[in-house]
């Protein structure tokens, strides 16, 4: 059973019907792009991508990219032709409602079969790369008979004029990632109008440039989209394929104009391009032979899945890959004896360099990390355990040179986790977590497992100055939802934050790590306590009056505070307020015990104080950095900025007397 191709226009109208009456009946909504890209998309389903619409998890399938997401009634259109068992017709109806699952851009937790959540423009081709990464590394450990996929991506004008794309495509080129096919639909047409108002750019001799292979369609001749798709697969390379297309095609009055971008057609224009397309059916019904067409096009995929399904089950890596894909750890994995090795010889010294004692415990205990830096290896201290370099000749090796690219590894670190079977970890200064905001921001919102290693946390990192000092960037972070932000003490909490990272399925974490040496303040063996979030790590000797909350480097600064009221008869809990998204998820009695409503509560933390009243209330302290920082040895800053015993006990004990 194939598709014969004179059957193709019709399937492809089918989108563009369904598209356009989606977008209608929401009144919102993008016609332009799905309509524009129908022809592509359809040869795309139906002739080359590797799908099983009855096993949308199936490990070795393609994977599909809608970068240009806000053309999302393309792939809920496409979802749904095929036979997926969601969107059903209705949820098209009800696209872009409350009860839908065709959010207004698609988001991977809604639908199966959407493999990532795009709509900020070029992510999506970035998170593609970190996709044909991932598959790449698992063919090099599972081998073909398990691992042989591509990643397939459909991007605008947009989705290639973002910055983003420059890292992206940069990383691409140079590993070699020959799975990875973005077809961009070349419309010449954005929001504001033709691209020629902002742009002179010659993108395809970029891609060249860049090493990759290019190669071009007329986005609206079947066979020439096939041809351009084969020459795709075929080269080595990663391929860009530049399909000329009308935006809005179909649409008599409209199509080619940037009118069909973001607005619905108007009934006027929709019954004009239902003239224009030959399509007779009502608004939301598929002609029967044409949806039996569709359903046929998942028919390779599906007996490919049946194919692979035989290998799996006579493959010794049986278990493994599925445990991988399953994204649990392996069995009994924990770092129990690391620690226990940190509190039997407790030392002095940086928390980026606890992080990377605790790697070289992590990573050959579990396959599954990939690690990298932003081209900060020896500062972010992440590489360890003896895990070898990614790059085009071994896709074996766990560690990745990203360069100096902090968004574009964040997205790929994102395409990665999404693609399963991996973790991966990123390292760049905490300052610069600003470049990969809008990376992060995906992770937390794609419930992706992403450990972003952020090392140099505050002024302690010196005479690098303001430029390189975080200040706001703990709070804001702390401001996204579904991300864990933690700031470990000592060595021994920093071994905790890891192991509590690696267990998040369902969310991404930041690891704030200090450049300079602190010291061991666990000395006793135990449960992990920063699982917690806040945990008391010293109580009171004297009658408690007061309670120090404290992150990072600043818990030992409130060990000294506290000695000092303690000699003065005023006891002191010193609490560890190492990830607050932990602590908010205590229960309540646990939080009033740790924050009791009799204490003066104080926080330190040396960076913006925003935030921590919530927790010290109004009548509490907030000892912070309020301003940018300054360029000079770390202990000056302290000293400086008022981060001493000396400069807070007479705060605190005034406060107590007033
Ligand atoms: C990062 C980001 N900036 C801005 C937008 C808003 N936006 C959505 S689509 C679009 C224009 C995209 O043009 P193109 O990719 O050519 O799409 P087309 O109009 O051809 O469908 C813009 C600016 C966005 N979604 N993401
Ligand atoms: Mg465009």
């Amino acid at each position: 059973m194939t598709i014969e191709p004179a059957r193709l226009p019709l399937m492809a109208n089918a989108i563009r019907a369904l598209s356009m009456d989606a977008v209608e009946a929401a009144n919102s909504g993008h016609p332009g792009m799905p309509m524009g890209m129908a022809d592509v998309a359809t040869v795309l389903w139906t002739r080359h991508l590797k799908f099983d619409p009855n096993a949308p998890f199936w490990a070795d399938r393609d994977r599909f990219v809608l970068s240009a997401g806000h053309g999302s009634m393309l792939i809920y259109a496409l979802l749904h032709l095929t036979g997926y068992e969601r969107p059903t017709i209705e949820d098209i109806r009800n696209f872009r409602q409350i009860s839908s699952p065709c959010a207004g851009h698609p988001e991977n937790f809604l639908l199966d079969g959407v493999e990532c959540t795009t709509g900020p423009l070029g992510q999506g081709v970035a998170m593609a790369v970190g996709m044909a990464m991932a598959e790449r590394h698992l063919n090099a450990v599972f081998g073909n008979d398990l691992v042989d996929h591509r990643t397939w991506v459909i991007a605008g004008d947009g989705c290639l004029m973002e910055g983003i794309n420059h890292e992206a495509i940069g990383l691409a080129g140079h590993l070699g990632l020959g799975h990875l096919n973005v077809l961009w639909d070349d419309n010449r047409i954005t929001i504001d109008g033709a691209t020629d108002l902002s742009t002179s750019e010659d993108i395809k001799a970029r891609y060249v440039a860049t090493g990759w292979h290019v190669t071009e369609c007329d986005g609206h001749d079947f066979a020439d989209i096939e041809r351009a798709l084969q020459e795709a697969k075929a080269d080595p390379r990663p391929s860009l394929v530049a399909c000329r297309t009308v935006i809005g095609k179909g649409a008599p009055n409209k199509q080619g104009t940037s009118a069909t971008h973001g607005s619905p057609l108007g009934a006027g224009e929709v019954a004009a391009a239902r003239e224009t397309l030959g399509w007779e059916a009502a608004p939301f019904e598929i002609p029967s032979e044409i949806l039996a067409d569709w359903h046929m096009a998942g028919e390779p995929g599906r007996a490919a899945h049946g194919a692979w399904a035989g290998r799996l089950e006579a493959s010794d890596h049986k278990a493994e890959f599925e445990r991988r894909m399953a994204g649990d750890l392996p069995e009994g994995f924990s770092l129990e004896s690391h620690i226990a090795c940190l509190i039997g010889e407790p030392q002095k010294i940086a928390t980026r360099k606890a992080s990377e004692i605790a790697l070289a415990a992590i990573n050959p205990a579990l396959p599954d990390t990939i690690g990298g830096s932003a081209d900060l290896t020896g500062s972010n201290n992440t590489l360890a355990g003896g895990i070898g370099t990614f790059k085009r000749d071994n896709y074996a090796g766990r560690y990745v040179y990203y360069g100096i690219r902090e968004f574009g590894m964040a997205a790929a670190m994102n395409g990665m986790a999404l693609h399963g079977g991996v973790i991966p970890y990123g390292g760049t200064f905490l300052v610069f977590t600003d470049y990969a905001r809008g990376a992060i921001r995906l992770s937390a919102l794609q419930r992706a497992r992403v450990i972003y290693v952020m090392t140099h946390d505050s002024i302690g990192l010196g005479e690098d100055g303001p430029t390189h000092q975080p200040i706001e960037h703990i709070a804001s972070l702390r401001a996204m939802p579904n991300l864990l932000v933690m700031r470990p003490a000592d060595a021994v909490e920093t071994a905790e934050c890891w192991e509590i990272a690696l267990q998040q399925k369902d969310r991404p974490t930041v690891l704030a790590l200090t450049r300079q040496n602190l010291p061991q303040l666990r000395l006793e063996a135990g449960e992990n306590l920063s699982a917690k979030g806040g945990y008391r790590i010293k109580s009171a000797e004297a009658t408690r009056k007061v309670v120090i909350l404290a992150t990072g480097s600043e818990v030992a600064l409130a060990y000294d505070c506290a000695a000092q009221l303690e000699a003065a008869g005023v006891g002191v809990d010193v609490v560890s307020m190492v990830c607050s998204e932990l602590f908010d998820e205590q229960p309540e009695a646990y939080r009033a015990d740790v924050l009791p409503a009799d204490a003066l509560i104080v926080s330190i933390e040396a960076a913006s104080t925003f935030g921590w009243q919530r927790y010290t209330g109004t009548g509490g302290i907030n000892i912070g950095l309020d301003r940018f920082g300054a360029s000079a040895p770390a202990g000056d800053l302290f000293a400086h900025f008022g981060f001493t015993a000396e400069a807070i006990v007479p705060q605190i004990q005034s406060k107590l007397n007033a």
